[in-house]
């Protein structure tokens, strides 16, 4: 059995992030980045959020890789490295790489040690595969470390399940996306494998981001514990509500803490009043029409695109070659 091979290149920077959460606090619009939504009871959150009947976002992405497996391995390169960017417990990665005959596994995630204990895991489920983790915060930019070794020969699979994307504006998300295209190397048939959450009626957007249990509000919510740890604010959960707004004109679904009533939250060195009514910007959700996002992955240097979605076609996969 081979061990995989770890490498941390993201150092946790606290006046950087204290930084930019303050200057995002203090805006008019006050927000905060959704990779702040990740803590570990964040990350325990968001998978429960997964299971609830309103959420369907990851059941129907499942759905559509099983449903079109075997069209799928016809596309995607045998023997090729697979990159699983955001891999988390490699869990969607796992049920895949089976089928696929990888030829080495890359894991990559924020946090190595996060990692660890997954990809030990895997590595007994396929004790021949080579498989490497590497810590990154790819949120503010993608390049894979040389110390990786990737074989320039190697066909390469990047795989970014789950509509993380649907997190990024479209500026960003071309931004990205070209970025992976440059990450997919030169050789032939490389390509980026990718889930996206497609648009539906606002009603049910708004629901499947405000859930019946409160599980979603507890996951926004919860943010501001995080903040308070992070910058030394003094936000009480109490004095916020969660909202979950569609956009039309932008396609996303915005999430949004709102103060019960007028608040001052302080921190070391500052402070921030907010009226009754004021809302803190916590997450976008972009929902994507098929034909524009593959129009995004050409745009983004990808020579042709294909997708297959589950049988209510509310979530596709997008195979984008290299
Ligand atoms: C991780 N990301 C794709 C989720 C989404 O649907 O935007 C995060 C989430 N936020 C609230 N519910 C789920």
């Amino acid at each position: 059995m081979t061990t995989p091979q770890f490498i941390q290149l993201y150092q946790h920077n606290a006046a950087a992030v204290a930084q930019e959460l303050l200057q995002g606090l203090s805006a008019p619009q006050a927000f905060t980045s959704p990779k702040y939504l990740y803590d570990a009871l964040g990350s325990r959150l968001f998978e429960a959020i997964t299971e609830l009947p309103e959420y369907d976002v990851t059941r129907n992405e499942a759905q559509a890789m099983a449903l079109h497996t075997p069209a799928m391995i016809a596309r995607l390169p045998s023997g090729a490295c697979w990159i699983d960017l955001g891999a988390g417990n490699c869990e969607k990665a796992g049920r895949l790489l089976g089928a696929f005959s990888a030829g080495r596994y890359v894991a990559v995630d924020i946090s190595v040690d996060f990692l660890r204990h997954a990809l030990s895991c895997l590595q007994r489920q396929y004790p021949d595969l080579p498989m490497a983790g590497v810590g990154l915060d790819f949120s503010s930019g993608l390049s894979l470390p040389p110390a990786l070794g990737l074989d320039p020969a190697q066909p390469r699979v990047l795989f970014y399940p789950g509509s993380s994307i649907g997190n990024f504006t479209p500026n960003e998300s071309l931004v990205f996306l070209r970025q992976l295209h440059t990450c997919c190397g030169t050789a032939p048939g490389s390509g980026l494998f990718i889930g996206v959450d497609l648009l539906k009626d606002p009603a049910e957007l708004e629901a499947a981001y405000d859930d019946a249990l409160g599980v979603t509000a507890a996951f926004d919510l919860k943010l501001f514990l995080h903040i308070n740890r992070l910058v030394g604010s003094d936000f009480s959960v109490r004095d916020l509500q969660h909202l979950s707004r569609f956009n039309p004109v932008q396609s996303r679904v915005e999430m949004h803490l709102q103060a019960r009533q007028t608040l001052t939250v302080r921190w070391p060195g500052g402070e921030r009043a907010f009226a009754a009514g004021e809302t803190i910007h916590t997450e976008n959700a972009y929902k994507w029409r098929v034909p524009d996002f593959g129009a995004l992955l050409r745009q983004a240097g990808f020579a042709s695109t294909e997708f297959w979605t589950n049988p209510a076609e509310r979530f596709a996969v997008f195979w984008a070659q290299a």
